[in-house]
């Protein structure tokens, strides 16, 4: 199937579609004309629920065989799928692409596309329907840009928003044939979000199990388009669903779980200090309310067998918060994505990001995590306009001296929804370069080997200085002399061979297939990503534990007696 892939890049055309409409071999007949406000899918009268096989699939360019970490939202939209259905088919193209060929007229596709994956994302959708497949996308670019998908995508409907509740109402539509062109699903509220269906998982093929506690950031970075998304508001999950999907995961092997969460910290002491200072009180008992929601997911988190790790996302405000470290420290949560984004007052301003810290201040936060037993995986952004040469040098200084686990070393990317990208799109106007027919300001329908690396002219570096200077920084943090010093914050020597292949497994994935401009570097790290991938599996599996139980919610002992460590 990987041939089927227009990795070159073939951006799917209208004649795709219309092509693709009329070959079709139809159960299911598609009215769908350019320009019809609704999109109307006949199903025959014979066709039911039960045969419709569903297909869910999280788009990949490049597959790996093993995974890092579970795309959350296949097994939670597979969990949205009435049993009617059958058993919904999951393909994660970072393990294996999708067999498009296998599909019958008349299966439905459901699509989930971040910016990133799009591309592919459409080229799937484009061959599915073609097949006579009814297509349905759903993600954050498609909640963005429902036309895009309708248009390039082979698209019957789109889903803005999220897809937990509205799912099913979507498949019904399909099958009576009054499927809609676009659904605005909105923000689904905390207690509806549908738990992940994780009996649906391969078996050893990925690292991390994925668990949502909350949605939405109160921040409001302008390279971030989560807050717009998902809302500046947290939407936290019931203690009780995250702690009873956590265990799903253990009880199948796995010990380390990551949490999915925009912001793990979603109420910091300044927020507190400032509703007080305001005398809000209503504000003031629901930030303290979130807060001690936390408190208590921790506590429980605490009470699973202590070989689990977690690892979250959380802003460096956290650190000055020692309660609420050591709560981290006592939930076995041993990792936490930090947005660095830059080392200098004039970077951090570009980004809205003020609240972090720069120079010394910044070492010696970073260090508080490590002191409180989380590993940071620091997060820097290059390419901001006041980056300078100097930058790059400073940037690697730090992370060395902070003492993070893991970093990575991103060009400032703008992605749509941001506040960066309205600005940089109307900078651009009608001027906007082209590679081919496709403006740089839909750089996500560029072929991803032709793809600019760099998008705003910068001051003072060229796109290629930029480039290569975060490439050495990459280097120099991810030399095999760094990374082994580095492991020795890990108990065992199982634990730190573990950590030098997660670090260049790493590296290959994230720096050497994004940043590289030779395709023969990508190559390359594309097959070492492939090699140490399963031996990086295999080192992150435990042993089940089919029969662990569900703490008691004030500490029972039960859960202990079935862990190891
Ligand atoms: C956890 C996470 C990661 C993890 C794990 C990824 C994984 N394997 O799952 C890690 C750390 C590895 C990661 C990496 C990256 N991430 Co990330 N990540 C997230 C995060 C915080 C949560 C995703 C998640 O699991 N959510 C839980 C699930 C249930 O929600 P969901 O995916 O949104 O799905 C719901 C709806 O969207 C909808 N839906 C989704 N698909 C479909 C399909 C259909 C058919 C339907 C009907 C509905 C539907 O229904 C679902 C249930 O409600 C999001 C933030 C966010 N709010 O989305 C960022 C986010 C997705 N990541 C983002 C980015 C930029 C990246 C990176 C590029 C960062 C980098 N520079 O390296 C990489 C790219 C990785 C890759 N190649 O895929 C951006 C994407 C922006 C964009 N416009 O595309 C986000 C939105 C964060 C941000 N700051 O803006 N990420
Ligand atoms: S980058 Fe992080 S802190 Fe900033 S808005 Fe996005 S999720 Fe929130």
């Amino acid at each position: 199937m990987r041939d089927q892939r227009t990795e070159a890049g073939v951006l799917p055309t209208a004649e795709h579609v219309a092509g693709a409409a009329a070959e079709a071999r139809l159960q299911w007949h598609s009215s769908i004309s350019s320009g019809d406000a609704a999109t109307r899918v006949r199903p025959s009268p014979s066709v039911s629920a039960s045969a419709v096989t569903v297909h869910l699939v999280n788009p990949s360019h490049l597959s790996f065989g093993v995974g890092v970490i579970t795309p959350r939202w296949l097994f939670v939209l597979a969990s949205a799928t009435p049993a009617s259905y059958g058993r919904p088919h999951i393909t994660d193209e970072t393990l294996e692409p999708f067999a498009v060929d296998a599909l019958r007229s008349g299966d439905v596709v459901g699509i989930g596309i971040h910016t990133g994956n799009a591309l592919r994302g459409y080229e799937i959708g484009t061959l599915a329907r073609a097949r006579g497949a009814v297509v349905i996308y759903g993600g954050i670019h498609a909640t963005l840009y429902p036309e895009e998908a309708l248009d390039l995508g082979g698209a019957h409907a789109v889903v803005k928003g999220d897809g937990d509740v509205v799912w099913p109402h979507v498949l019904d539509d399909a099958l009576r044939g009054t499927l809609q062109r676009i659904y605005e699903a909105g923000r689904v509220d905390a207690d509806h979000f549908v738990p992940a269906r994780w009996e649906l998982l391969p078996k050893g093929r990925y690292m991390w199990g994925s668990v949502q506690t909350v949605r939405g950031c109160p921040k409001h970075c302008s390279f971030c388009s989560v807050w717009r998304t998902d809302g500046q508001t947290p939407r936290q999950r019931r203690v009780e669903a995250v702690v009873e999907e956590i265990l799903e995961l253990r009880r199948r092997g796995f010990r380390f779980v990551a949490l999915a969460d925009d912001n793990f910290y979603p109420v910091t002491l300044a927020d507190l200090a400032m509703a007080e200072r305001q005398h809000n009180v209503a504000r003031l008992e629901q930030l303290r309310a979130l807060r001690a929601e936390r408190f208590e997911l921790m506590e429980r988190l605490a009470q699973l067998p202590s070989d689990m790790v977690f690892f979250t996302q959380i802003t460096m405000e956290a650190a000055e918060d020692a309660a609420f470290l050591d709560a981290t420290r006592r939930a076995n949560i041993k990792g936490a994505l930090v947005g660095v984004e830059a080392v200098t007052p004039e970077g951090l301003k570009d980004v809205y990001k003020g609240f972090n810290d720069v120079g010394e201040a910044l070492v010696t936060r970073l260090r508080t995590f490590r002191d409180h037993g989380v590993g940071v995986l620091g997060s820097f952004i290059f390419g901001l306009p006041s980056d300078r040469p100097s930058t790059f040098a400073a940037t690697a200084d730090i992370a060395d001296r902070a003492g993070v686990a893991f970093a990575q070393f991103v060009m400032l990317t703008p992605y749509p929804g941001t506040v960066d990208f309205a600005a940089w799109e109307k900078s651009l106007g009608n001027n906007a370069a082209r590679i081919g027919d496709i403006p740089v300001t839909r750089h996500w329908l560029i072929p991803q080997d032709q793809r600019p690396k760099v998008y705003a002219p910068h001051p003072v570096m060229a796109p290629d200085e930029i480039r290569a200077r975060t490439q050495a920084v990459w280097d120099h943090f991810y030399s095999l002399r760094r990374i082994w010093a580095r492991s020795q914050v890990t108990p065992t020597i199982r634990a730190r061979i573990a950590f030098v292949l997660l670090s260049k497994l790493y590296r290959q994935m994230y720096a050497n297939t994004g940043i590289a401009t030779d395709s023969a570097r990508v190559n390359r790290a594309n097959r070492w990503a492939r090699l140490i991938a399963r031996p990086c599996q295999y080192l992150f599996t435990a042993r089940p534990l089919p029969d662990l139980q569900l703490p008691a919610a004030d500490g029972g002992a039960g859960v202990r007696a079935g862990a190891r460590g």
